[in-house]
C-alpha cells in the first residue's frame, strides 16, 4: 500500500487553526499529526484531533440523503437519491416563495466548519433567494464589539508574542482546552520565573498552570478592571503621559474612577479589597504584562462593557508599547485577510428585509410571520442555542420544512424532513483564517467524500441550480472559489507578495506581519477611553440583575469542542456534560453531595444533572462543562434549556453565561 502525507488545517471553531499532517493511501485517512512546519501551531495537536480519522471513517456517518419516515425528532429516515432530494427541496421552496414570499424561508449556519467558502457559502444562495437573513452572534461578538469600541481595528497580541511578556493574567480562559498551542509559552514563562495569575469563575482546570487563582462572581469583571485602574492611578502606576497623548478622554475617565475603590469592587466581585490592590500592583509594576482574555465574560448582558474596561486596563500602564505587553485573545489581525463579500454575496440581496438573530432562532420558529422552511448546515441549534425547550417545539412543527446538511444524525438532524450528507474538511478544498493568530492558509481535498457525501459549497451549487439561479458565482467549483478569494487583496492582506499568494494557492500556511502597535486604527488615530460614538460614551460598571440565587456558567471541555466530536464515545466519556458543579457551601446549604441527582430550574425549564462539587468555583456560581447533547441528557433537556435568549449590551451576542437558577436534589 502506497502511503503519503498531505498538509491540512484543523477545520473546527478553535482560535488556533492548527496545521495538520495527514497520512493517506489516497482512499482513507490513516493518521493525523501536528504539522511541525505550521507557523503557529508548530506541530502541537490536541487530543481531539489526534484521532480525527476515527470521525472521518466513523460507521455512524451519514452517507446518502435521507427522508423522514417517522415523527420529527424520532430519527427514522429512509435513503433517497440526491436528485429526488434536490427536486423536493427546491420544489417546496419555489412554492413557499410563490405563496408566502421568500422570507418564509430561513437558514442557520454557524461554526461546524470554519474554512471560508464552506462555512459562509450558503449565504450567497439565501441572499439570492431573498430569504430571512441570519445575525451570527452565537459566540464572541460582544467581545469583538467591546474591544473595537476602544481600539477600533487595531490587532491585539498574537499568542506567539507572549514569549516576550513578563507577567500573564489569564482572564477567564480555559487555555488547556481552547488555546493549547499558546499555553506552552505560558508554561515556559512560568518555569523561567514569570508570574501567571488567572481570574476565573471556575478555576480548577487551569489552577495547576497558575501561581494564583482569583475567583470572581460571574459578570463582575468590569468592576475588578475599574478598581485595578483606580489603584494604578492612586499608586502612580498608570502611564498618564501615554494615556493623555495616545488615548482620548483620559481626564474625564480618570475622574469617574475615584468612586471605584477596591472596597467598592469587593462587594460586587467577592474578591477581597486587599487582593485587588495586590493584583493591581503586580500588574502595574510589570513592564510588559499580557492579559489573555477568554470569551466567557463577554457572554453576559454587560459583556461588551466588561471587555471595553479590560481593554482599557490593558492600555493603562503603557504595556502596548513593549513587546509582549497588551491584550491577547481578541482579534489579532488588523482587518480581514479575505474579502467575505465574494463568498457571502450581500449584493445578491435586493432589499434589507427580515433578519433573525441566531440566539433567538427558537422564538422565530414559534413566532409570526411564520418561518415555513429552515435550512441548517454546519450547526446544531437543538444543542447549541438558547431556550432549548422552545427550540425543540419549533423544530417539531409539522408545518416547518426542515433540511439539515450534516455528517452525523445530530439532535438537530433528528428533526429534519430531509438530511443531506456532508463532507469532512479533508474531503473538500478551502482557505482558512485563524481567529487567534495572524495566519492564513489553504488546504486541498485529500480524499473523495465517502458514499454520496458532498461539501457545503457543492450542495449550495446543486440547490442554486435547482432554483434556476444562473449567476456565475454558483458555476464556480470550490477550487475556483478558493482561487478567487485568495487572489483578492484586502487592506489587511495587502502586505502579501506574489510569492506568498502562490504559496497559498499551493495549499500552504502563512504568517502575516503585525501592524504597528502605536498606530491605532480608530477614527482619530487614538484609542478611546471615552467613545462619543456609543450610546454610553463613558465606560462604567453595568450590573447584571440576578433573580435566583445561583448563576449558571458554561465552560468549554478539553475533551470535546461544542458538539462536533459527537460520534467519538471516548471523548464524550472524558467530558462531564451531565454534571453541574457547585461550590461546597452552596451544595451543603441544599443538602447536596457529590454525584447526587439534582434538578436545576428557572422560569424557562427544569434540567436534571449529577452534582459535582469543587472548592475552585466562585460561591454562587453553577458550572456546566461542555455543550450537552439531548441524546445523552437525563430528562430530555440540557443546560441550554436554562439559557434565556436575551442579547448582550454590544454586538447582539449570546448571554448564555448570564442566567440564574435554583438547584434542588431530584425528587425534592
Ligand atoms: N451549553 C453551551 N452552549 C454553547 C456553548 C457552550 O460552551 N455551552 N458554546 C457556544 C459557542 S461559543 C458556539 S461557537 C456555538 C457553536 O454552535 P454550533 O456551530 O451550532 O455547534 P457545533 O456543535 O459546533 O455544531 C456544528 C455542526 O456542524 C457539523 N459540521 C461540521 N463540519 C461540517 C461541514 O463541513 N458541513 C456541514 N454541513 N456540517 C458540518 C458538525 O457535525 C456539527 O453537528 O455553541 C454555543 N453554545
Ligand atoms: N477543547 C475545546 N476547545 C474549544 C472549544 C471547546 O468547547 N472545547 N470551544 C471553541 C469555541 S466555540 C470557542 S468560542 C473558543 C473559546 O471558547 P470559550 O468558551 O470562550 O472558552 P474560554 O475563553 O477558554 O473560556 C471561557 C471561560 O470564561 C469563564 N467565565 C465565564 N464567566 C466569567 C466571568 O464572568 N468572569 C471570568 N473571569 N470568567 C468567566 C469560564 O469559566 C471559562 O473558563 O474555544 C474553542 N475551542
Ligand atoms: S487545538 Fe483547536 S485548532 Fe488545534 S487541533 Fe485542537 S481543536 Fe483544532
Ligand atoms: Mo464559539
Amino acid at each position: 500500500m502506497q502511503t503519503y502525507q498531505k498538509k491540512s488545517i484543523c477545520p473546527y471553531d478553535c482560535p488556533s487553526a492548527c496545521g495538520l499532517l495527514v497520512t493517506t493511501d489516497g482512499k482513507r485517512i490513516l493518521n493525523v499529526d501536528g504539522d511541525p512546519k505550521h507557523p503557529a501551531s508548530a506541530g502541537i495537536l490536541c487530543r481531539k484531533m489526534r484521532r480525527y480519522e476515527e470521525d472521518i471513517h466513523s460507521p455512524e456517518r451519514i452517507l446518502t440523503p435521507l427522508k423522514r419516515t417517522g415523527q420529527k425528532g424520532s430519527g427514522s429516515f429512509t435513503p433517497v437519491s440526491w436528485e429526488e432530494a434536490i427536486a423536493e427541496i427546491t420544489g417546496r421552496w419555489k412554492t413557499l416563495i410563490a405563496q408566502h414570499g421568500p422570507e418564509s424561508i430561513a437558514y442557520c449556519y454557524y461554526s461546524g466548519v470554519m474554512s471560508s467558502v464552506q462555512r459562509h457559502g450558503c449565504e450567497a444562495l439565501f441572499h439570492r433567494m431573498g430569504a430571512c437573513g441570519l445575525i451570527k452572534t452565537l459566540c464572541s461578538s460582544a467581545k469583538g464589539a467591546g474591544y473595537a469600541a476602544v481600539v477600533g481595528n487595531t490587532g491585539c497580541l498574537d499568542p506567539r508574542e507572549l514569549k516576550d511578556s513578563d507577567f500573564y493574567l489569564i482572564w477567564g480562559s480555559q487555555m488547556i482546552a481552547t488555546r493549547l498551542p499558546s499555553l506552552k509559552t505560558l508554561t515556559d514563562g512560568k518555569k523561567a520565573g514569570k508570574k501567571v495569575i488567572q481570574i476565573e469563575v471556575y478555576g480548577e482546570p487551569m489552577a495547576g498552570y497558575c501561581d494564583e487563582t482569583i475567583l470572581i462572581r460571574p459578570g463582575a469583571d468590569g468592576a475588578l478592571a475599574l478598581a485595578m485602574m483606580q489603584v494604578l492611578i492612586e499608586e502612580g502606576l498608570a502611564a498618564e503621559a501615554y494615556l493623555r497623548k495616545m488615548g482620548s478622554g483620559y481626564e474625564e475617565f480618570r475622574q469617574t474612577l475615584e468612586a471605584n475603590t477596591p472596597e467598592w469592587a469587593e462587594t460586587i466581585t467577592g474578591i477581597p479589597a486587599g487582593t485587588i490592590r495586590r493584583l493591581a500592583r503586580l500588574y502595574g509594576k510589570a513592564q510588559a504584562p499580557a492579559i489573555i482574555l477568554g470569551s466567557g465574560n463577554s457572554r453576559y448582558r454587560n459583556g461588551g462593557m466588561t471587555v471595553r474596561l479590560i481593554t482599557i486596563l490593558s492600555l493603562f500602564t503603557g504595556a502596548w508599547q513593549h513587546p509582549g505587553g497588551g491584550l491577547c485573545g481578541a482579534s489579532p489581525s488588523s482587518g480581514s485577510y479575505l474579502d467575505s463579500a465574494l463568498i457571502q454575496r450581500p449584493d445578491f440581496k435586493k432589499e434589507p428585509g427580515r433578519e433573525i438573530n441566531i440566539n433567538q432562532l427558537a422564538a422565530a420558529l414559534k413566532g409570526t410571520p411564520p418561518i415555513r422552511s429552515l435550512y441548517v448546515c454546519g450547526a446544531n441549534p437543538a444543542d447549541s442555542v438558547s431556550d432549548q425547550k422552545a427550540m425543540l417545539e419549533g423544530l417539531a412543527r409539522e408545518d416547518l420544512f426542515t433540511v439539515v446538511h450534516e455528517r452525523f444524525l445530530t439532535d438537530t438532524a433528528r428533526y429534519a424532513d430531509l438530511i443531506l450528507p456532508a463532507a469532512f474538511s479533508v474531503e473538500q478544498s478551502d482557505c482558512y483564517t485563524a481567529y487567534g493568530y495572524r495566519t492564513l492558509a489553504s488546504a486541498f481535498k485529500i480524499i473523495d467524500p465517502p458514499g454520496e457525501a458532498k461539501s457545503n459549497w457543492d450542495t449550495v451549487r446543486l440547490l442554486a441550480a435547482g432554483m434556476g439561479y444562473e449567476d456565475d458565482c454558483f458555476k464556480r467549483t470550490e477550487e475556483e472559489m478558493l482561487a478567487l478569494v485568495l487572489q483578492k487583496e484586502t487592506t489587511a492582506s495587502a502586505c502579501l507578495t506574489a510569492k506568498d499568494r502562490e504559496k497559498l494557492l499551493n495549499g500552504d500556511a502563512l504568517s502575516l506581519p503585525r501592524h504597528d502597535r502605536n498606530r491605532f486604527l480608530t477614527k482619530n488615530g487614538r484609542f478611546n477611553l471615552v467613545n462619543p460614538d456609543l450610546a454610553e460614551p463613558m465606560p462604567h460598571y453595568l450590573p447584571c440583575e440576578e433573580d435566583l440565587p445561583l448563576h449558571l456558567v458554561s465552560v468549554p471541555s478539553a475533551y470535546t469542542l461544542n458538539t462536533v466530536f459527537h460520534a467519538r464515545k471516548k471523548l464524550i466519556d472524558g467530558n462531564a456534560p451531565l454534571t453541574l458543579i457547585l461550590h461546597p457551601d452552596d451544595a451543603a446549604a441544599r443538602g447536596i453531595q457529590e454525584g447526587d441527582r439534582i434538578r436545576a430550574y428557572n422560569d424557562l425549564a427544569e434540567v436534571e444533572f449529577y452534582a459535582g462539587i469543587s472548592p475552585w468555583i466562585a460561591k454562587g456560581a453553577a458550572v456546566s462543562v461542555g455543550t450537552g447533547q439531548l441524546s445523552e441528557s437525563l430528562n430530555g433537556l440540557t443546560a441550554n434549556a436554562l439559557h434565556h435568549a436575551r442579547l448582550s449590551d454590544m454586538g447582539a451576542a449570546t448571554t448564555m453565561n448570564d442566567n440564574c437558577i435554583e438547584v434542588k436534589k431530584a425528587g425534592e
